[in-house]
């Protein structure tokens, strides 16, 4: 008896100099002891939570901002076993909470999470607590017991009956550790929708209760990472209208899928293993594009899709337009690269593939139509990287100043200093004629645009440039596109959009606007772009003239001195303008106003611009009255 408690004794020792080593080092097993390391120690928590949920035991997880500004996580899970450890003498729940790297699951049926940041264990959010609280009910009873920093103060007590079963961990993180305890509501959120997604059905529920208005957000999603993809995608068109989505475990490895292609060219993958966001890519990424790659390649042979003397279909091809969402759960995963998070396992590429194949496969076997439009879709992209290779050698320029092959349309201005050059990109030839004549021609240029420009949301860079309209302006710009974008090369550091104040002007501006949005972005950032601001109208008594730029410019003037005497012109052109007007009205840098095009948000713009450039038109008048928020009132 008394040498099996010394036993109990020096087993103790060993497991607090183990903690000891961790509040010394807290940054070797959370990363950092700043809002990382931090939110770090809930999430910690949770993935013990839903490892249950994985192992099938667990529904719902619930987890608690605490108004002392602690944390509490709450799960429907097993519970954390009780009895005795019979290695260790103590009850297995203070083996876990204790004992580094004892996350370990005895033996049972889970997926442990190892390698990186993850799974460290509930013993390392316990050493870095000032206290951590832990309820159990289970084996018919409730448990609770107490630590600080990381040892146990009480025992671990029955403190009452029941039939349930689940875990309630509650924590404050030290602040002898920590730079600052502040728990931030949408980084959680962000983390545990994923999680949502990612674990089909189980239901999340995140609490704020720090403010007397409480804050709640529940995340279950019954769809798992098919609802994910069409998260993703809420913004796009798709190229098939349900994702493409297949669960199969070969081998102890359980790869979760889901793809679906949209209009547009990015390539969205997400990949996971065990939960865990692997942004570096690793095993299951690479048997996914391998295995998609050849899938498609093989499908284009058999159906004589591709042409002859027509190479195969790249990877990069196939990934045109994917949106994905591969998930791999494996018993012992190894993480690798700059931030831990490549997938190594080696075995885990041919299972991903071989399944990918098969699926995949059988899917497109099912779905011709579908099958279809996906390889015309990598038929497009390769077709298309052919030929923009041979369309961007059209535009490429040895040199900015080398002006003998700049379109016969402009009527360039005398100073070759960009810095004070402008050009007016104007819509039609008659008020192109107009602005000819009318504008200072030591720094104006002028560039008459002709009917519609192409809508480069639905077009690809080859056929982009193939279209005259902007062929002639990114000729006339000297900057280039694409790869060979260069921002110094710019003739003109402002760029006018001159166009009529009716519904055909607008497209006009949105589509130019878009083309330089997602082509030449430098120009939108450095400030280039402009739109000219002509009159809406002209009123006039005797010599007396008067402009106004809108209806409510108008009636104020009105309200001041009444209507009497005065004719109104509405202009509804520029091309109703003549030289001398359009010269005072709208170019003359003394009197005029442009306004600056100023994306303070890019990503959100993006957003904007995929959402309303589609088919639809009321969303793109929208856009257009939006639009007017970015700019920024300039030269008056
Ligand atoms: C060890 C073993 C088992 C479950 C757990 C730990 C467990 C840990 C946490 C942390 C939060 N919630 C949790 N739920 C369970 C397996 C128990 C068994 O085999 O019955």
């Amino acid at each position: 008896m008394v040498n099996e408690k010394n036993q109990y004794d020096e087993h103790q020792i060993q497991v607090l100099e183990g903690l000891e080593a961790v509040r010394k080092r807290p940054g070797m097993y959370i990363g950092s002891t700043g809002k990382k390391g931090l939110h770090h120690l809930v999430f910690e928590v949770v993935d013990n939570s839903v490892d249950e949920a994985s192992a099938g035991f667990c529904r719902e997880i619930i987890v608690i901002i605490k108004k002392g500004n602690f944390i509490t996580v709450i799960d429907d899970g097993r519970g954390i076993p009780v009895k005795i450890h019979p290695k260790m003498n103590l009850p297995a729940v203070e083996v876990v909470l204790t004992l580094l790297h004892a996350g370990g699951k005895f033996g049972g049926e889970g997926y442990k999470v190892s390698g990186g940041l993850h799974g460290v264990g509930l013993s390392v959010v316990n050493a870095l607590s000032e206290w951590l609280e832990v309820e159990i009910k289970r084996d018919g009873g409730i448990y609770s017991q107490r630590y600080e920093r990381g040892k146990p103060v009480t025992q671990l007590k029955k403190i009452g009956s029941s039939q349930e079963s689940g875990t309630q961990i509650s924590f404050s993180a030290d602040s002898e550790i920590f730079e600052e305890i502040r728990f931030d509501f949408e980084y959680l959120t962000q983390r545990l929708r994923e999680l949502a997604f990612l674990n089909k059905g189980l239901n999340i529920i995140l609490r704020d209760e720090r403010k007397e208005e409480i804050r709640e957000e529940a995340f279950c999603y019954e769809g798992g990472i098919k609802s994910f993809i069409s998260y993703l995608n809420r913004t796009k068109d798709v190229v098939h209208k349900d994702p493409i989505y297949f669960n199969r475990t070969l081998r102890d490895c359980e790869l979760e899928l889901a793809i679906q292609y949209h209009t547009g060219y990015n390539e969205l993958i997400y990949s996971f293993a065990n939960n865990i966001h692997t942004y570096e890519g690793g095993s299951h990424e690479f048997g996914f594009k391998t295995s998609l790659t050849r899938l498609i390649n093989d499908y284009a042979r058999k159906y004589n899709l591709l042409k002859e003397g027509e190479s195969n279909l790249s990877g990069e091809d196939i990934l045109e337009g994917i949106a994905a969402v591969i998930s791999v759960k494996i018993r012992d995963p190894q993480f690798e690269g700059q931030t831990k998070t490549k997938l190594g396992n080696p075995e885990v590429r041919g299972i991903v593939d071989s399944l990918i194949y098969q699926e995949m496969g059988h899917y497109l076997d099912e779905n011709p139509n579908v099958a279809k439009k996906i390889v015309e879709k990598s038929l497009h992209a390769y077709r298309a990287r052919e030929a923009a290779k041979k369309a961007r050698e059209l535009t490429r320029r040895k040199n900015a100043l080398e002006i003998t092959n700049l379109p016969g349309k402009l009527a360039d201005c005398s100073s070759r200093d960009p810095s004070i050059s402008e050009i007016y990109l104007v819509e039609g030839d008659s008020a192109g004629g107009s602005a000819k004549q009318g504008r200072d021609r030591r720094f104006q240029a002028i560039l008459p645009l002709r009917g519609k420009i192409l809508n480069v949301e639905k077009a690809r860079l080859d056929k982009i440039l193939s279209n005259n309209e902007i062929r002639t302006i990114i000729t006339a710009l000297g900057t280039g596109i694409g790869e060979d974008f260069d921002l110094k090369k710019a003739r003109y550091h402002k760029i006018i959009i001159m166009t009529d104040a009716d519904v055909d002007g607008s497209h006009i501006r949105i589509l130019l606007l878009t083309f330089f949005y997602r082509y030449m972005p430098a120009l939108i950032e450095a400030g280039y772009i402009y739109i000219a601001q002509p009159p809406l109208f002209k009123v006039k008594k005797g010599k007396e003239e008067q402009y106004f730029y809108s209806d409510h410019q108008l009636n104020s003037f009105y309200k001041k001195v009444g209507r009497n005497g005065y004719s109104l012109q509405r202009y509804k052109g520029l091309g109703e303008m003549n030289p001398t007007q359009l010269w005072e009205t709208t170019m003359n840098p003394e009197s005029r106003t442009i306004l600056q095009v100023n994306l303070m948000d890019a990503i959100k713009a993006d957003t904007i611009f995929s959402t309303l450039m589609g088919d639809k038109v009321e969303p793109r008048r929208q856009f257009i009255e939006d639009h007017a928020h970015d700019v920024r009132n300039l030269d008056i």
